[in-house]
């Protein structure tokens, strides 16, 4: 691997250029006609529905990700909706909790989740996002452990305090910073 792709592996990781699925359950057969985004708490309510995403000005992200269980690939491509787009936080608002289709959440600090850091995306080097990589739509966060980054999201819930989701109710880290190694509870 050359010096600069090195340098862009955060400690602990190593390079693949797979696309590993990592999913805690079965793919939810989601369909972009039933598919909706809500906000709830701490924000003015929001539902948004496929084509409401779509009209939204979209981005292009080129990003590399990096999952806790060590594995990186650089150089991804998405197209999506920055959050900021979609979430207006009411004073007092710290924190989100998503919610995706099948049970999954995870949590995000909203200076994680604004600020042109987070989006939702639902396209992935140009196709439409596979159902296995989360399609129709899901959270994309590269600068945190790829397991904020939450497949089939649907509801995007404010809140005023942190709130573990599922795998930092079973021991894995807040905030998930790959180049601080934040891969578990106590880690600094
Ligand atoms: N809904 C949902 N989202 C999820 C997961 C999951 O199990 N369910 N796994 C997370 C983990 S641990 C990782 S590494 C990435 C994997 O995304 P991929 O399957 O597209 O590589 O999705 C994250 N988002
Ligand atoms: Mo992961």
């Amino acid at each position: 691997m050359s010096a600069e792709r090195a340098r862009r592996l955060p400690p602990g990781q190593y390079e693949t250029r797979d696309f590993p699925v990592l999913s805690v359950g079965p793919t939810p057969r989601g369909a972009e006609r039933d598919w909706s985004l809500a906000v709830t708490g701490a924000a003015e309510p929001r539902r948004l529905d496929w084509d409401a995403l779509l009209a939204l000005p979209s981005e292009t992200i080129a990003a590399d990700i990096h999952c806790v269980t060590h594995w990186s690939k650089l150089d991804t491509t998405w197209t999506g909706v920055p959050l900021d787009a979609l979430v207006e936080p009411l004073p007092g608002a710290t924190h989100l909790l998503a919610h995706c289709e099948g049970g999954y959440t995870t949590n995000l600090a909203l200076s994680d989740a604004l600020g042109g850091r987070a989006w939702i995306a639902y396209a992935y080097e140009g196709e439409p996002l596979a159902p296995a990589h989360g399609g129709p739509a899901r959270l994309l966060v590269p600068h945190l452990y790829f397991w904020k980054s939450a497949k089939w999201v649907r509801r995007l819930e404010l809140l005023r305090a942190h709130a573990p989701g599922y795998w930092e109710a079973n021991g894995y880290h807040d905030r998930g910073d790959p180049w601080r190694e934040q891969r578990y509870q106590g880690d600094a």
